[in-house]
């Protein structure tokens, strides 16, 4: 953790080139003074239990705090989102106790059957991304685990009941989602955003590998698919699109509102599952991205089919984008666009939601600064990649804006207006699921979440049955609410699912006496509902019913095993 509280020692921070030291001989005049005296993991810290603790006294179970009335409102769904949203954060600054504390209060707590139009995209990314994440997080967080973990679990049992209930949204002739779903009286219009249709393959990917139930995988790459076929001759995609017809009803391409996280899960995707068709897809778009809407490192909206300008404007949530480029390896331009953003932060002490590049100023009705965290998030990953410092001042900067600006007695308030520091009664759940998270990992560069332990060393835990998941060693993939998924974890349950399935097979085939299986056709017979069916199966190929038996220790399954072997010997 960078604690510019710590005094300087310039040889002890040659000699240690420990960057703990470092950043207060760098920052020393600027920030180890004054109001800022207190290292910046612990500001943010009481940042976060401002809010969260007004949250929880005033505001649970609904779905957000209003920071100035100081009460509680339902806004996607009734699902008491901030505290799920938050539960991963809370582990993340090291609270062990109250991590525990709200992943059963949640189990108890929460209920999906309601009578809601809840929104199937932010459901995703905050609930079931949010219960994924904090189930992946739960053997770090001291959680009693069970056997199979982390193929199973109760936090995974709620994110996929979460999930279950968004299906019925994915069944289109086309396989795009709705935007809405409401299980008890369904009146859902067909046109929704691109993000809406492109971003479930992470989470949905993480469900089906985690359970062995292929089916969220399944409808996702389907969306995917579908969605890849609808662009337009020259290789873009618009905004909103009809589900049902496949026409595009808002036919404007760019990297924003409406459209980026779909890029991103491309990317995220592609590294995530080792997953080479969305990395083409994505290549396929940025090659149309660059070409049509890229001038002077700034991204611009263009008609889709012509790729003429519609919109010269910057918009917040597109400073995601710098963070992105520097994971696909594409530094120099990630490092010029963030500082076109970054110096639209400085002119505002914030990102207005669309900014107008050719006059420099606010959109009208889009002045606000709802305390979103794309540039952060982007500085975390360019600090991470570069070391320069340019980053941690913006987490300075950000920091101080946010605390003078938009905190009041009962949390933190969207800024309506960001000419006149005018404030809005919200506080989405985004403020403490991302934000907040970024800005303190952009301080902690040896967190584990980054892929290191506090010394540096590349972290991993065990997991699974007998110790046989080695967690945590390749890095975790932040989703769209930057909710941590960790790519060994789908390995290490797909391996047990196909363990299971191999074993499953022998005995079955021993059990034949000799004669030939019919194994495949009986198991397509005792397929249970809402299964289906093997994880990447291929037309053609026969379709196997999972065990629902845990794991088995490699002892246990050798032992197993020989038993099969001495009564057939
Ligand atoms: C979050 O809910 C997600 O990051 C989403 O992808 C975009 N909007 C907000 C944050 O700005």
């Amino acid at each position: 953790m960078y604690d510019n509280n710590v005094k300087i020692n310039t040889k002890s921070c040659i000699l240690k080139i420990g960057l703990t030291f470092c950043f207060c001989a760098v920052f020393r005049d600027l920030h180890c003074t004054g109001i800022a005296r207190l290292p910046a993991g612990q500001r943010i810290k009481s940042m976060f239990y401002h809010a969260y603790d007004s949250y929880l006294n005033n505001a649970f179970p609904y779905d957000e705090l209003r920071p100035l009335t100081c009460d509680g409102q339902d806004t996607w769904g009734s699902f008491s989102l901030t505290l799920i949203d938050a539960l991963d954060t809370l582990l993340v600054l090291g609270n062990r106790t109250e991590f525990q504390r709200v992943a059963t209060l949640l189990q108890e707590s929460v209920d999906f059957d309601i009578d809601v139009n809840a929104s199937v995209f932010e459901t995703n990314i905050r609930v079931v991304g949010g219960l994924l994440s904090a189930h992946m997080l739960s053997g770090k967080a001291g959680m009693e685990l069970e056997p199979n973990w982390p193929c199973s679990g109760p936090l995974l049992r709620m994110a996929e009941d979460s999930a279950r209930k968004l299906l019925p949204a994915f069944q289109t002739p086309t396989g795009m989602p709705y935007g809405t779903v409401n299980r008890v009286s369904p009146t859902e219009t067909p046109v929704t955003c691109t993000a809406g249709v492109g971003t479930f393959i992470l989470e949905f990917a993480t469900l089906s590998r985690l359970t062995g139930d292929t089916v969220f995988e399944e409808v996702a790459r389907k969306a995917l698919r579908s969605l890849w076929k609808t662009r337009s001759d020259i290789g873009l995609v618009g905004n909103h699109i009809d589900i049902v017809t496949q026409k595009w009803v808002a036919q404007d391409a760019g990297i924003g509102a409406g459209v980026d996280s779909y890029f991103e899960y491309l990317v995220k995707g592609a590294i995530m599952l080792q997953d080479e068709e969305l990395l083409q897809m994505f290549l396929e778009y940025d090659r149309a991205i660059q070409n049509y809407t890229h001038f002077d490192d700034w991204y611009l909206w263009v008609q889709m089919h012509k790729g003429t300008v519609t919109m010269p404007v910057f918009q917040s949530l597109e400073a995601f984008w710098p963070g992105l480029q520097s994971l696909l390896g594409n530094l120099d331009s990630a490092v010029r666009t963030f500082q076109n953003y970054y110096s639209v932060w400085r002119q505002f002490g914030g990102l207005p939601e669309f900014y107008s590049i050719p006059q420099g100023t606010t959109v009208d009705k889009r002045e606000g600064y709802p305390l979103r965290p794309e540039l952060i998030e982007s500085a975390m990953y360019l600090f991470r990649a570069t070391g320069d410092h340019t980053y941690l001042q913006l987490g300075l900067d950000a920091l101080e804006s946010i605390e003078k600006i938009a905190k009041t007695p009962c949390g933190y308030a969207s800024v309506k207006d960001l000419r006149d520091h005018q404030l809005d009664n919200r506080m989405e759940s985004f403020f403490l699921a991302e934000t907040i998270k970024y800005l303190y990992l952009l301080f902690d560069p040896t967190h584990f979440l980054h892929g290191h332990d506090s010394d540096g060393n590349v972290s991993w835990e065990e997991g699974g049955e007998g110790g046989q998941c080695v967690l945590g060693a390749g890095g975790y993939i932040f989703n769209t609410e930057a909710h941590p998924l960790d790519p060994a974890a789908l390995y290490c349950c797909s391996r047990h699912t196909q363990d299971r399935r191999e074993l499953r097979d022998i005995l079955l085939d021993l059990s034949q006496d000799g004669r030939p299986s019919k194994s495949a056709n009986r198991d397509t017979e005792t397929q249970p509902t809402g299964r289906s069916g093997r994880m990447g199966s291929k037309a053609g190929e026969k379709k196997r019913v999972l065990l629902s038996c845990p794991v088995q220790p490699f002892s246990a399954r050798l032992a197993i095993l020989g038993q099969v072997f001495s009564d057939n010997t």
